[in-house]
């Protein structure tokens, strides 16, 4: 035997190998599996290993003898597949011949199709009367194939599909999975790399939290996510592995697309990313299934019994899996088998054409529902099968494991007709060059199958439904009376939310659908108390005595536990609000979430998955705490949000609010939680909430609607009937220093003004926006007023304070009359006390009078000299460098 890979004494290792193998004929794998822990053990005690290689060999986890039958029938699963292949690509070829660079890929669903095949054929099932439907997470640029599919199933019509990326007037069909475009359709969004493999996760975990909570069943419904293998390096795509093993989620499988590359090359050209992955995934705790090769291999390794192929195999790096993919029989013989005599002799009998016909693990069908089929069975823990695919599959010499394969979205006639014949393809040459779609005849075999399959699964997916039951919010004024009649009672916002929270949990019809969500900072904004009050949700209870049993305040984990405490990672808890804000669509059962977290670790820490969110609808509360830049005094820089409102306004469904007082915010959850539970629209609310306590005035009357409307008018210091020189608008915690100007404007310079407390400069500018769009396209109607505009009518200069970035309050300049000046928070945090920091950035109390006084001096109504005067007496340093440049 050859010294093969460093072995200095072959026969010494036979002697072992020949021992191990009469152990397991003897007394089975068990004592095999005996041996070898004992083995690792005393390796472990010589001090030869600190641990093992958490990998097995390169090979199929599931052995031959454990494959068991197929149920299918395989050729009428080829046949159909093969269609599907043609349709997704003639889309894609299509929108980009047509219409230049419209993009789309082909390369994914190429290798990824027996895969879904195998899915749809025989494991995702669709609802029925007595549970609801498997979630599915579908590889993004894989749509071609899912689209595909729903046309051969019917349901799609063929115009949809010729109008693949155009979808502009509602013709054609979305680029990936986007429940917001395609909302009976798609469910969730995974176009953006690794959103969908956190997602998968939580929802597999929320249906268990739902389950345990006693608020639905769940069945057995099951979590199949298909994912990419260059996808996984995506941080979210690998945070929350151990979460889904730790609370044995064995609801859910993922399905990795192993093609070993992704779009600009390999995804470990110098290594092996499957047994990278299956590395990771068993440290993490997941059931492994590797499906590497496919049955046409088998015979092969039967005979390997000196192992040469599998170390050969062991030793390819997948650069090199690339290129032996990417040529023909000759190439893979002479590259890969000829590399050793004795592997030469296994593939002698073979024709070239049948070496280059050696199929991977995952383009067949045997071993992908073998593996399936484990997954589904496995128990207490979830499952990732690691298929190996080509990329490109089948499309010959453009797009098979090529370089350039993900971007290949353009097949000129030849091209065309080897792939037509490469599957077997009943299409003419005139069918080929027009790009036909292929429908199947109504009384074909393949037809009957495919309906009879998807029947047997309970029906069609993907679909999204939209029909859960409202539920409804208890009055206003009993569960937020103590905000709405504060009195002046001093308070922070952050204490009041929590107390509002707290109070609808013990509504009987709404309490039980309210979850609350913390990223470990339930003590920080004063939350402590629910932990004893709902419990914290475990799958498994309490197996300790809390270090605090005795306080009030203890720490109780509990099986049906309401409060979701996701531990450090803002991408989980956003992760599970969504779990939660879907549930109306997803379970049919609508649950109202309030994920409470610092604002800054929000829209800018996890900006994308709240994106996602958007798109699928979500529903439910996202409260930004610890807000504003200078409220939140001693966390410095990397803490301070000034920028959460104006990404918040760039995301359309999410409706903002910066509140002052514990009445404004009542009142604006309330009309959230209406709007989103009552009447079931599909928007969410962010509302940021201070650590600043204050005292807080009771709900003025009738301010209820200009509130949620984004702004009222809280005081004048004018003469009654007279206009104000000023309108000083402010909003969050900063409406405090707007108030303070207004008197010092009075008293100090006699300059009358009116105060404005501005809720949401982003809903304010919405509705002036759609406005000003009417009465643009729509001249010949009678003009329509924004709730802005009607406020701010008239020329008085406008100054608009708040603890955020400029361009938050400057979303309304453009819609107002009189000059608009805006003070914020521009630049780095730091940390200090609430005024030195309002100071620094300017925009307190005196920053207000100065800039105010400043606009009426720029319209004549005062000399100059009285701003500077004014910047004498407040003491400000006009020489200091502006806060934002350092
Ligand atoms: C967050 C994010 N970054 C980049 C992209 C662009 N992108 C789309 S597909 C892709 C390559 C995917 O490779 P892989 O996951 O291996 O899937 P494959 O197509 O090979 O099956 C990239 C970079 C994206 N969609 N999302
Ligand atoms: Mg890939």
């Amino acid at each position: 035997m050859r010294n093969f890979d460093g072995d200095s004494d072959p026969g010494e290792t036979q002697e072992w190998l020949d021992a191990l193998d009469a152990s397991v004929r003897a007394g089975g794998k068990q004592r095999g599996l005996y041996l070898l822990k004992k083995l690792e053990e005393q390796a472990q005690h010589l001090g030869i290993i600190a641990h093992v290689q958490p990998y097995s060999a390169y090979r199929n986890t599931i052995p031959l003898e454990e494959q068991g039958a197929y149920p299918g029938d395989l050729d009428v699963e080829e046949r159909i597949t093969s269609i599907m292949r043609w349709n997704a690509l003639a889309m894609v070829v299509r929108a980009n011949q047509a219409y230049g660079d419209l993009g789309g890929h082909i390369a994914s669903y190429a290798s990824a199709a027996e895969i879904f095949e195998v899915g749809f054929n025989h494991f995702f099932r669709a609802g029925n009367a007595t549970q609801g439907a498997d979630l599915v997470f579908f590889q993004p640029h894989s749509a071609p194939g899912v689209y595909a599919r729903a046309f051969l199933e019917g349901r799609l019509r063929e115009e949809q599909l010729a109008n693949y990326r155009q979808e502009v007037g509602g013709r054609g069909l979305s680029s990936y999975p986007h429940p917001w475009l395609m909302p009976d359709f798609w469910q969730f969004p995974t176009g953006s790399m690794g959103i969908g493999p956190i997602s998968a996760i939580y929802q597999a975990r929320f249906m268990r939290y739902v389950e345990h909570r006693g608020i639905a069943s769940m069945g057995d419904r099951h979590v199949w996510g298909v994912f990419g293998d260059g996808e996984m390096d995506e941080p979210e795509s690998i945070a929350a592995l151990t979460l889904a093993s730790r609370e044995k989620l064995d609801n859910l499988t993922f399905i990795i697309n192993c093609n070993l590359q992704r779009l600009d090359g390999p995804v470990r050209g110098n290594g092996q990313i499957i047994q990278e992955l299956e590395s990771l995934f068993i440290g993490a705790g997941w059931n492994v299934i590797k499906v590497l090769w496919g049955s046409d291999w088998d015979p092969l390794f039967a005979r390997d019994t000196h192992h040469v192929l599998l170390r050969q195999l062991a030793a390819t790096v997948d650069g090199q899996y690339q290129t032996l993919g990417a040529n023909d029989g000759a190439y893979n013989q002479s590259h890969f088998f000829g590399l050793d005599p004795e592997l030469r002799a296994l593939v002698a009998h073979m024709t070239l054409g049948e070496i280059d016909a050696l199929k991977r693990g995952g383009h067949d069908f045997r071993k992908l529902y073998a593996a399936l089929r484990a997954a589904r069975a496995h128990r207490d823990g979830p499952t990732v099968v690691l298929a190996k695919t080509k990329k490109g599959y089948g499309m010959g010499g453009v797009g098979e494991s090529r370089m350039t394969s993900h971007q290949q979205k353009k097949l000129d006639l030849d091209a065309l007709k080897v792939f037509r014949d490469r599957f077997g393809l009943a299409l003419t040459d005139d069918a080929l060059a027009e790009m036909r779609f292929y429908a199947l005849p109504e009384n074909s075999r393949e037809l009957a199958y495919l309906r009879e399959r998807r029947a047997a699964l309970g029906g069609h997916l993907p679909v999204r439904h939209d029909a859960a039951a409202p539920v409804g919010i208890p009055p206003l004024d009993g569960y937020a009376r103590f905000a709405l009649e504060a009195a002046g009672h001093e308070m922070s916002t952050t204490t009041a939310v929590v107390r509002l929270i707290g109070n609808l949990l013990k509504d009987p019809a709404l309490g039980p659908r309210v979850v609350p969500i913390v990223a470990d900072e339930a003590r920080t904004f004063g939350m402590a108390n629910l932990f004893r009050q709902i419990g914290i949700y475990s799958p498994v209870g309490q197996l300790y005595e809390p270090e605090d049993a005795a306080s009030m305040l203890r720490y109780r984990e509990a099986k049906d536990g309401q409060l979701l405490e996701e531990g450090i990672t803002e991408a989980g808890a956003l992760s599970s609000w969504v779990a939660a804000a879907t549930a109306y669509s997803v379970h049919g059962v609508a649950m109202l979430p309030f994920y409470i977290y610092y604002s800054m670790f929000g829209f800018q820490r996890v900006g994308d998955l709240i994106w996602a969110a958007a798109d699928q609808r979500s529903r439910g509360f996202l409260l930004g705490a610890t807000a504003g830049r200078t409220t939140l005094g001693g966390e410095g820089l990397q803490h301070q949000d000034g920028s959460s409102h104006l990404v918040a306004s760039t995301i359309p469904n999410c409706r903002a609010y910066d509140p002052a007082f514990a009445y404004e915010l009542a009142v604006i959850v309330d009309h959230g939680a209406r709007q989103m539970m009552e009447r079931q629209d599909d928007v969410f609310y962010y509302i940021t909430v201070m650590n600043e306590n204050y005292p807080q005035p009771s709900l003025p009357a009738g301010a209820a609607d200009d509130i949620v409307s984004g702004m009222y008018r809280l005081q004048s210091t004018a003469v009654p009937g007279e206009a104000a020189a000023a309108r000083l608008l402010g909003s969050g915690a900063i409406l405090r220093e707007v108030v303070a100007a207004a008197a010092m404007l009075r008293d100090d310079w006699q300059v009358t003004s009116e105060v404005w407390s501005v809720t949401s400069f982003s809903e304010l500018a919405r509705e002036a926006r759609e406005v000003e769009r009417a009465n643009r396209l729509q001249p010949a109607s009678s003009p329509r007023k924004s709730h802005v505009e009607g406020c701010l009518a008239g020329t008085a200069p406008i100054i608009a304070a708040t603890d955020y970035v400029r361009a938050y309050p400057q979303l309304i300049a453009s819609y107002v009359g009189g000059r608009f000046v805006a003070l914020g928070t521009d630049g780095f945090g730091r940390s200090d006390t609430r005024a030195a920091l309002r100071g620094f950035f300017e925009n307190d109390r005196r920053h207000v009078v100065v800039a105010t006084l400043h606009a009426l001096s720029r319209q004549g109504s005062l000399p100059a000299a009285t701003v500077a005067a004014a910047v004498e007496r407040y003491e400000i340093d006009a020489a200091a460098v502006a806060p934002w440049t350092h």
